[in-house]
């Protein structure tokens, strides 16, 4: 029987650290192009967006952390929401820049041939950062939506150049304590070419921003059987992984719940974040989940996100990294990945259960949560004004 007192000291510590940021806009409704279905109680206000973010901390534990998108938690007053977020125990976290809804955007921003809109895309960046002097952020996390749809239709090459000089203007805005975290996604929506397809051309531009610029590796923006483990390890040893966006795939970036569609692969991500050291504070690694609740309730959808990730890294912490190695040194092809399979077909619950319970946490926060009575409370106060959803 697994027991945390077992644990090495090394292992309980990043059990104890680990911890996990909520993306604001998981808690608005969302869907497809082809509907979306709202549910009662669902928030009207960012206010109302981070007091259900808190009920998962409260519940997990480990996710103290709330991800903002600007403009669609714009509010009047960034301190008040700050206050709020502490009075309810969680922190605003990373400042999502938002360049896509806006018609000037239709062929880009920071990308756009019209230095007029190029200009205004980089003033919405040094907004965002002015946000995050307010609300004590530390990273913005820089998504594009750019791209072409049409051979010749815009020159690939430059883009790139337009790309490189936004990213520099809107970088020497940051202040010290300030880094720029720049995402990566193969397609969508643009579908002829992307001007951040991936890790390789995010990285050359973070290199040559400067050391605070970092790689956010969305693990729902890569071809189907892409390795997204190797590329963890080498973005971790380049010491340029700046975030994660956490989320399942069965197709392309379907934004499902991280750990349902395919476990053994949160696995495998998670054990190279753990033998990489990216769960040590000093990486400076930001776990992030981002996800859209279309069908069940957004909460729990949460909740049981952060325990999919926590259960993932203890199955991670039980491999022994010197038997492992031992196994990688010997003749026998299969001796490593044996280690490894022991550990990701082990039943961590039991142990997680016991870490929740010594710091008076829910040992079961999905169960738990449902019999709160909170999702009764909200469907029944939140009544009148309009439901956030994803993009308002
Ligand atoms: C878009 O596909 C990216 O995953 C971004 O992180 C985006 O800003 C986020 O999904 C909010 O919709
Ligand atoms: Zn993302
Ligand atoms: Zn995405």
């Amino acid at each position: 029987m697994l027991h945390l007192d077992n644990m090495t000291a090394g292992s309980r510590a990043i059990l104890d650290q680990l911890s996990i940021e909520l993306p604001s806009w998981a808690f608005g409704n969302s869907g497809t192009r082809f509907r979306v279905f709202g549910t009662a109680g669902t928030p009207r206000t960012p206010f109302e967006k981070i007091a259900d973010a808190a009920q998962v901390h409260k519940m997990t534990g480990v996710t103290p952390w709330v991800s903002l998108h600007i403009p669609w938690d714009m509010v009047d007053d960034f301190s008040e929401l700050r206050a709020f977020a502490e009075s309810e125990g969680v922190e605003l976290g990373t400042i999502n820049s938002n360049v896509f809804q806006d018609e000037d955007y239709k062929l880009g921003s920071l990308c756009n041939p019209d230095p007029k809109v190029r200009e205004k895309a980089i003033a919405h960046h040094i907004a965002c950062i002015d946000i995050m002097r307010q609300t004590g952020s530390r990273d913005l996390k820089i998504w594009l939506a750019d791209g072409t749809n049409y051979p010749g239709q815009d020159s690939i090459r430059a883009r790139q150049d337009r790309l490189a000089e936004s990213l520099q203007r809107i970088y020497n805005e940051l202040d010290e304590d300030q880094r720029l975290v720049l995402e990566y996604k193969f397609f969508e929506p643009a579908f002829y070419h992307t001007d951040v397809p991936d890790w390789g051309t995010a990285l050359v531009h973070c290199v040559d921003l400067g050391e605070r610029a970092k790689v956010v590796l969305d693990t729902g923006h890569h071809a189907p059987g892409t390795n997204i483990e190797f590329i963890v390890a080498q973005l971790l040893r380049r010491g340029r992984l700046g975030a994660f966006d956490f989320n399942s795939r069965f197709y392309a970036d379907d934004d499902l719940i991280v750990g349902a569609a395919d476990p053994f692969q949160l696995f495998r991500i998670v054990w190279e974040i753990v033998s990489g050291g990216g769960f040590d504070p000093a990486a400076e690694v930001n776990f992030m989940l981002d996800q859209c609740h279309n069908l069940e309730e957004k909460i729990p959808g949460e909740i049981l996100s952060a325990t999919n990730v926590q259960e993932a890294v203890a199955k991670a912490l039980l491999i022994d990294p010197e038997e492992l190695a031992a196994a990688q040194c010997s003749d026998d092809v299969l001796a490593g990945n044996r280690v490894l399979m022991d550990a990701f077909s082990t039943d961590v619950r039991p142990l997680l259960e016991e870490w929740r319970e010594e710091r008076g946490l829910p040992a079961r926060p999905y169960e738990a949560f449902q019999e709160s009575g909170y999702l009764d409370k909200i469907r029944s106060e939140r009544t009148g004004g309009t439901a956030m959803s994803w993009g308002a």
